[in-house]
């Protein structure tokens, strides 16, 4: 890290913002941010000494930290994200709208001396592999040194973003803690000036800028432009027991099961299987020179959700945190060792997210924060994809759409066409999870699992997505999953999880033409036989529930659709409209 005299060397254009910045926001000092570990460690330790970190039991969670949010800013804020353009049909009816001119005015009363006493970072950040066409540069300027930390895990901080630099231009963000006035809290997109303004807040995605607010709002709006993909994604690759790799995306919500898709541990009953892991949470996918789809992360850490996560549900997250991370809004046991719902054993007596004493069976409300989540780099998962850096990308072969439905939606089905699987993706509607600030579990409208980072007109995303139709003869298979079906009981109908390579396995194989499908009006179904539930130990009975395909359910769901669609007005691709009165027909003409 230095400050501003030695850094005469980057371009002026950056150096010209930064100081247009720090002369509007007045900290006492710059520093720039170079991403070594010694930078780093000197962070944790300024943020140790005064208290924004708390330094975990060393010997079973060596260099690991505790960070408690403010209780009040502890997931994204939907309500207070805005896209500013000139026009509000820019950005349709699924984003927030304020004119550029507004925002700006607004911003810049909150800007004004607002880093007063404090020092601004500045962050040249990296996404995308070294010297990947694909990868894009950006430089968040902060007075928050927790978002430093958490942006040198999940990004390529300092010289490769500099030397990448050279080559064009890059996304300005600036972000303050303020004095994180919920009342005051803006998380502003400009797209036709590719810059971010993110105000009281210091919570993941509202913060960590080149996060959702850049690799998703802004990269969308620039894929469109230059005909490519920016989604909320996982990218893995599923290997088979004869070494071949496969590799799919999969599109669901946020806290709706990328991360432990993404880092899937074989069950024993299916051996001679891996999946690697590419990314877990975005993808930016290009058509290469043969039409073929590629992908890449732009990312190079996980910011995921800590509950539930257990030696049970996922080992291979449980091993890659045991070192060199930083937890938020997480328990913590009285001997420093952090603690979350479902993590396994309970202790009496805990630290609880806000810091306060919990009694197991006395105290109230959870122990770690239902959102708490852990910041990690890529490199300490054991089974990163060798593919991962491939400035390339990976060959997408599938796609798949989910979430959260405790009813209707089967454990998984494909699509008869690259339509019908974008009108899949643009119906898709789920359960809302704490990952945003808001009601939990109440039907949204989520198409693509995009709803709250498509940077424009929904409408026109869809007639983007229906575009490659006519630019690729490779175009992805696009299935959706759901193993978040639930029973009479409450329970979950599918162990999820391991078990969801069974899933896995059967995309993959109608990808080669090797499995056997039922033709329902809603899509291909997998026969019972076709997928192999044999090591699961769930009954057959409950196999054939969470493939049925309920008529009268789906003709309401589609009623919802519709009114949905209507919404959008008269932007919605024709071609959306002809595969929603299609499904419809299919529906229609089948015995209940
Ligand atoms: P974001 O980071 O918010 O984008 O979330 P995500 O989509 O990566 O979800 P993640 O894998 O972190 O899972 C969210 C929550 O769902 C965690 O509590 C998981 O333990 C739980 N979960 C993930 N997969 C499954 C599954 O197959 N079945 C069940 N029942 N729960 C799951
Ligand atoms: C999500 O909410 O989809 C996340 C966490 O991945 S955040 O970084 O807050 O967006
Ligand atoms: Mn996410």
């Amino acid at each position: 890290m230095s400050d501003k005299e030695s850094h005469k060397s980057v371009p002026q254009k950056l150096a010209d913002w930064v100081d247009a910045v720090a002369a509007a926001t007045k900290p006492d000092r710059t520093m720039w941010c170079d991403g070594s570990d010694e930078e780093f460690r000197s962070l944790v330790n300024w943020m140790l000494a005064d208290g924004t970190l708390i330094k975990l039991n060393e010997r079973t969670y060596p260099n690991c930290y505790l960070h408690r949010s403010d209780p009040n800013d502890v997931a994204r804020s939907e309500e207070a994200t805005f896209m500013c353009t000139t026009n509000k049909e820019d950005v349709g009816p699924t984003n927030n709208w304020i004119t550029s001119g507004e925002a700006h005015a607004k911003l810049n009363d909150l800007l004004d001396g607002c880093m007063i006493g404090r020092t601004m970072y500045v962050i040249p950040y990296l996404l995308g592999p070294l010297n990947s066409p694909y990868a894009q540069v950006g430089v968040e300027l902060t007075d928050s040194p927790y978002v430093v930390v958490n942006m040198e895990i999940m990004t390529k901080v300092g010289p490769p973003a500099l030397e990448h630099m050279k080559a064009g231009g890059f996304v300005r963000g600036v972000h303050s803690i303020g004095k994180l006035d919920s009342r005051n809290k803006y998380i502003c997109h400009f797209p036709d000036e590719k810059l971010i303004v993110s105000l009281n807040s210091n919570y993941g995605g509202n913060a960590l800028l080149s996060k959702k607010c850049h690799s998703l709002r802004l990269a969308s709006v620039m894929a469109r432009d230059g005909g490519w993909l920016a989604e909320h994604m996982l990218i893995i690759g599923i290997e088979g027991p004869h070494g071949t790799v496969t590799y799919v995306t999969g599109a669901f919500p946020s806290s709706s099961g990328k991360t432990n898709l993404a880092m899937l541990k074989p069950p024993e009953y299916m051996k001679g299987w891996n999946v690697w892991a590419v990314s877990d949470d975005i993808a930016w996918i290009h058509l290469d020179s043969e039409a073929t789809f590629r992908a890449i992360n732009p990312e190079s850490g996980f910011f995921a959700v800590a509950p539930n996560t257990s030696m049970k549900t996922n080992p291979r997250i449980m091993e890659m945190v045991k070192k060199n991370t930083i937890f938020t809004n997480v328990a913590m046991s009285l001997d420093k060792t952090p603690w979350w719902e479902g993590i396994g054993e309970h202790p009496r007596k805990l630290w609880d997210w806000q810091g306060r004493v919990w009694t197991a069976g006395r105290s109230p409300g959870s122990a770690a924060h239902p959102n708490s989540r852990f910041t990690t780099s890529i490199h300490q998962y054991p089974s990163l994809s060798p593919e991962y850096n491939n400035p390339k990308g990976v060959p997408i072969t599938a796609m798949i759409f989910g979430g959260r439905r405790s009813e209707l939606v089967p454990l998984v089905y494909e699509s008869f066409s690259w339509e019908h699987g974008v009108l899949m993706g643009a119906m898709l509607r789920v359960e809302t999870t704490a990952a945003a600030s808001g009601e939990v579990g109440v039907l949204r409208n989520d198409p693509m699992a995009m709803k709250p980072f498509c940077g424009y007109h929904i409408a026109d995303y869809f007639n983007h997505w229906l575009s490659f139709r006519s630019r690729s003869a490779k175009l992805p298979k696009i299935f959706q999953i759901n193993p978040f079906r639930l029973g009479r009981d409450g329970r979950f109908l599918w162990p999820g999880y391991s078990h969801n390579l069974v899933i896995l396995k059967w995309i993959i194989e109608r990808c080669q033409g090797n499995a056997e499908a039922i033709e329902t009006p809603v899509g291909y179904v997998p026969t019972p036989t076709s997928l192999c539930t044999e090591g699961l130990g769930v009954p057959e009975t409950t196999v054939s529930e969470l493939l049925r395909v309920d008529k009268k359910a789906w003709m309401d769901e589609l009623e919802s659709t519709w009114l949905f669609f209507e919404s959008l007005g008269d932007k919605l691709p024709k071609t959306l409209e002809q595969e929603l009165s299609k499904l419809m027909d299919r529906l229609q003409s089948t015995a209940p």
